[in-house]
């Protein structure tokens, strides 16, 4: 799932970008950049024990990185939102730390932020809804019954946006999302949150206006997560041991890096299945409610063309039980058809003839 950083100006998009994808950037230059994270999930670590295969590979989320968005500026708003049209979701970045030799965005207050970059959100938004709606009424021809059901519905959404509503939280069916697929409306998409706290208010896990944050995220469905950029940054020039013994000493056994992006994956609607073997233990994405089949092609279409049955088991049963003969012989191997709904953690056999 490819995956957009927004936010105003000095807040830390191109670090966590950074430290998400693992690549050198350059703070001061404007490109856009693109990189692959991969999502920690410990379950492929424990199955990469057992099966000591020759290659790990684990699920991932591809990464957008854009400059600041400036508070009603058309402009660089267009520029923002033109350059992620393709995106399938939305991490805003906010900013907690305090530092006075970073400049501080236009609003200081996370809550502001959030709510000056939903804004800009809601204005994208209208904006193309209003230009498409121009189209059609200055058609200088009679439209198609289709555009008729189209022009009424864009109409239900410009005032839905002019309340300042999020498109998700509007109720639209499938369908109808399916109609509007084309323009890659911001507020459709899924939206995580993360806020960079400094040290200070990362060990006394408190900020400025966090209650309202909250709020705001839980009132919407928004993922949401905490995270120090700086020492993240620290936590990166680690060895894995030093780190470990950090986190230890922190009270975790994860980075806040491995937090955001395990937290991303699951608030967007993801989940991941297992193929394992010698040769390589590998998390694959699925949406959720995807099916066998949908599974065998996210591996090859061939699979999916070719597709037989499969052989599920479940992660839980095979470490519990050390092996996979021994989930057979404990009967809990399931043969399944192509329509089977994949469950989070299936370790999956695609059964195949092409
Ligand atoms: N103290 C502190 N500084 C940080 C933290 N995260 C980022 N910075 C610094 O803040 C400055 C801005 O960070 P960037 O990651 O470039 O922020 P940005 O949102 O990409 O900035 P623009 O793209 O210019 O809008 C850099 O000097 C970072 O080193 C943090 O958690 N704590
Ligand atoms: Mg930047």
């Amino acid at each position: 799932m490819k995956v957009g950083i927004v936010g105003l100006s000095q807040v830390g998009k191109t670090t966590i970008f950074s430290l998400l994808t693992g690549l050198e950037v350059d703070l001061f230059s404007q490109e856009h950049q693109k990189g692959t994270a991969k999502v920690h999930d410990k379950r492929v670590d424990v199955l990469a024990k057992m099966y000591e295969p020759k290659k790990v590979t684990y699920a991932t989320l591809e990464f957008f990185d854009t400059p600041a968005l400036k508070i009603k500026d058309i402009k660089e708003r267009t520029a923002v939102f033109n350059a992620i049209q393709n995106v399938e979701a939305m991490l805003i970045v906010v900013r907690a730390f305090k530092n006075d030799s970073v400049p501080y965005p236009e609003v200081e207050k996370p809550i502001d932020q959030l709510k000056a970059t939903l804004d800009e959100f809601l204005f994208r938004d209208l904006d193309v809804v209003t230009n498409r709606i121009g189209r059609l009424e200055n058609a200088k021809r009679k439209l198609e019954p289709k555009e008729e059901t189209e022009l009424k519905l864009l109409k239900r959404i410009q005032e839905a946006l002019e309340n300042e509503q999020l498109l998700s939280k509007i109720g639209l069916t499938d369908e109808e999302k399916k109609m509007l697929g084309g323009f890659s409306l911001t507020t459709l998409k899924p939206i995580g949150v993360v806020v960079n706290v400094d040290e200070e208010q990362f060990s006394e896990k408190s900020y400025q206006t966090k209650d309202e944050v909250i709020k705001l995220c839980q009132d919407n469905g928004f993922a949401y997560v905490e995270l120090c950029g700086k020492l993240e940054m620290e936590l990166n020039a680690l060895s894995e041991e030093e780190k470990m013994e950090f986190l230890k000493e922190l009270g975790t056994d994860e980075t806040g890096i491995e937090r955001l992006s395990r937290a991303l994956y699951t608030q967007f609607g993801l989940i991941s299945f297992f193929t394992v073997g010698k040769d390589e233990v590998r998390a694959w994405t699925l949406r959720k409610g995807a099916t066998a089949v949908d599974a065998a092609g996210v591996i090859h279409s061939d699979l999916a063309r070719g597709f037989i049955r499969a052989e599920v088991i479940k992660y839980d049963d095979l470490v519990r039980l050390g092996s996979e003969k021994a989930v057979k012989d404990a009967g809990l191997m399931k043969l399944v058809g192509r329509d089977y709904i994949v469950e989070d953690g299936d370790i999956i056999t695609i059964r195949f003839n092409v």
